[in-house]
């Protein structure tokens, strides 16, 4: 009998966790996944009592599906979408609902959606942050492809997603093809420009000027109750207060300084770049992973370098409110990049995107949950196409306040010989901002001159050319 309201493909840490968010929001939902040994723990684990059934066939999984058939799949992002989307596709017919959750590339699911298209199935790209935590309490969630069939999992996925504090459920239909995963993508990058630059101000607090991480953590954590406030200053705050049984030192200091990647971060600067939106926060960030990652270089040049002393311990205090202040301002600065590509994204690929509903939903629920998203989606509120976020009055008050502090940390950090990509990567995006002339017209002068690029002028219309080396012999 097909009674089943929905299927979900892929057990792992987010398959499972989502299945349980839909069962216990009352949804009947059908497993299958491709080791049956992982079905059969998660069905012992969780299944019992539940109106959760799993299958060990695909064929079986589909049959049991009321139509229009909903799949989730929640698989390894890449081929193996494909793969099972080519095992379904033949048990499937016109109208049903084909949903990748996984962290698919935007251009994949562009071109997925329209290869389904074309045998009626609808494919909906769909983003979900929050990680296993989020997935199974209530995660953010970005669905993009096409409009009439995502109205048809809107309920399921209004009930299973975050609720924002005004109630709101962290999910809003983002455009079509690619545009979910386009925003995850972005969400991403932003999520790897606030991590780098909390870890900047961990350093200069701790490395630098000598704060225990007993201190800081109960710094982050104050900070958190104020301006700041977001999941990522207050899991940092928990992170620096946990106590490595084994030392008794604090964990993070026994934690391997080599960071990690999957990619995301990597395709919002490669997107980033093909469009021309700068995006120098998100991009220290990712490329500070990369500098960890060389971890025996830097190791050996550790050993050939010198550098200037650190600060005598208890210097720390009196750069606490700078500290605060110009992780706010460069956090402001990472967001404002992010929505600045979001747009530009949405003209050049046509989403339609509104960046109001993307700030709304990425209140609660996701890694980048902060306060100031309910002061981004406003901003997009009232002016939807505003050119830069810094340009809205809260931000611009926020970063107008920060510049002496955050110039002064900069300073102290330089001095310390300690290392700032992202802390200093959005410093130099406002100070370009705000700078009424740079010196491109340096840039232009020279591609004129060894390429006849020509270049225009201040005070006349026109194109013009220098011949730079006129009169000298060949
Ligand atoms: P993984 O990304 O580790 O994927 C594991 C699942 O994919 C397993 O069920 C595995 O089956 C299945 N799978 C693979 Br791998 N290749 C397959 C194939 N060729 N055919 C069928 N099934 C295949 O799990 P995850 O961490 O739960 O993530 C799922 C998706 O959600 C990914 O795209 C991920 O990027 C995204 N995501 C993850 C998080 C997070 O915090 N983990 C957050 C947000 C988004 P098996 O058991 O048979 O190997």
């Amino acid at each position: 009998m097909s009674t089943q309201d929905i299927a979900l493909v892929g057990l792992g840490v987010m398959g499972q966790n989502l299945v349980r968010n839909m069962e216990r929001n009352g949804y009947r939902v059908s497993v299958f996944n491709r080791t049956a040994a992982v079905t059969e723990r998660f069905m012992n684990d969780h299944g019992q009592g539940t109106s959760i059934q799993a299958y060990y066939g695909l064929r079986d999984l589909v049959a049991a599906l009321e139509r229009p058939r909903k799949i989730l799949l929640m698989v390894k992002a890449g081929a193996p979408v494909d793969a099972v989307a080519t095992e379904l596709g033949p048990l499937l017919e016109a109208g049903d609902i084909l949903i990748d959750g996984g962290n698919s590339h935007f251009g994949d699911t562009g071109r997925r959606v329209e290869q389904w298209a074309r045998l009626g199935i609808h494919f909906l790209g769909v983003g979900i942050s929050g990680g296993e935590e989020g997935a199974l309490r209530g995660p953010s969630i970005m669905p993009g492809g096409d409009r009439d069939a995502y109205r048809q999992v809107e309920p399921i996925f209004q009930a299973i997603a975050a609720k924002a504090g005004d109630g709101a459920p962290c999910v809003a239909y983002l455009g079509p093809a690619g545009a979910g995963h386009y925003t995850k993508m972005v969400h991403n990058g932003i999520e790897y420009a606030v991590i780098q630059l909390i870890a900047e101000v961990y350093d200069f607090l701790h490395q630098g000027l000598g704060l225990p991480c007993s201190s800081l953590a109960e710094v982050f954590a104050s900070w958190n109750r104020g301006e700041l406030a977001s999941y990522l200053v207050e899991i940092t705050a928990d992170v620096l207060s946990r106590i490595d049984p084994e030392t008794g030192s604090p964990l993070v200091e026994v934690i391997l300084d080599q960071a990690e990647q999957k990619g995301t971060g990597r395709w919002t600067v490669q997107d980033a770049l093909d469009l021309g939106v700068p995006i120098p926060t998100i991009s220290a960030g990712v490329e500070a992973r990369s500098l960890s990652a060389l971890r025996d270089q830097r190791l050996e040049a550790a050993r050939i370098f010198g550098g200037p002393a650190l600060a005598a311990p208890g210097e720390a205090k009196r750069h606490l409110e700078a500290s605060r202040r110009a992780l706010r301002a460069s956090v402001v600065c990472a967001y404002a990049q992010g929505m600045a590509l979001l747009q530009a994204a949405s003209h050049t690929y046509a989403f339609g995107l509104e960046l109001a509903e993307a700030a709304r939903i990425w209140r609660a629920g996701c890694i980048i949950r902060a306060d100031l998203l309910e002061d981004v989606r406003a901003a997009y509120a009232t002016q939807p196409v505003i050119h830069n976020l810094i340009f809205f009055p809260k931000f611009r008050a926020i970063l107008q306040e920060a510049q002496a502090d955050w110039r002064q940390v900069l300073e102290t950090m330089i001095r310390l010989g300690l290392p700032a990509p992202a802390l200093s990567a959005s410093l130099a995006y406002f100070d370009a901002y705000r700078s009424a002339r740079l010196p491109a017209n340096v840039i232009q002068a020279l591609r004129d001159y060894f390429g006849a690029h020509t270049y225009r002028r201040l005070d006349r219309e026109g194109t013009f050319h220098t011949e730079w080396t006129e009169g000298e012999p060949l």
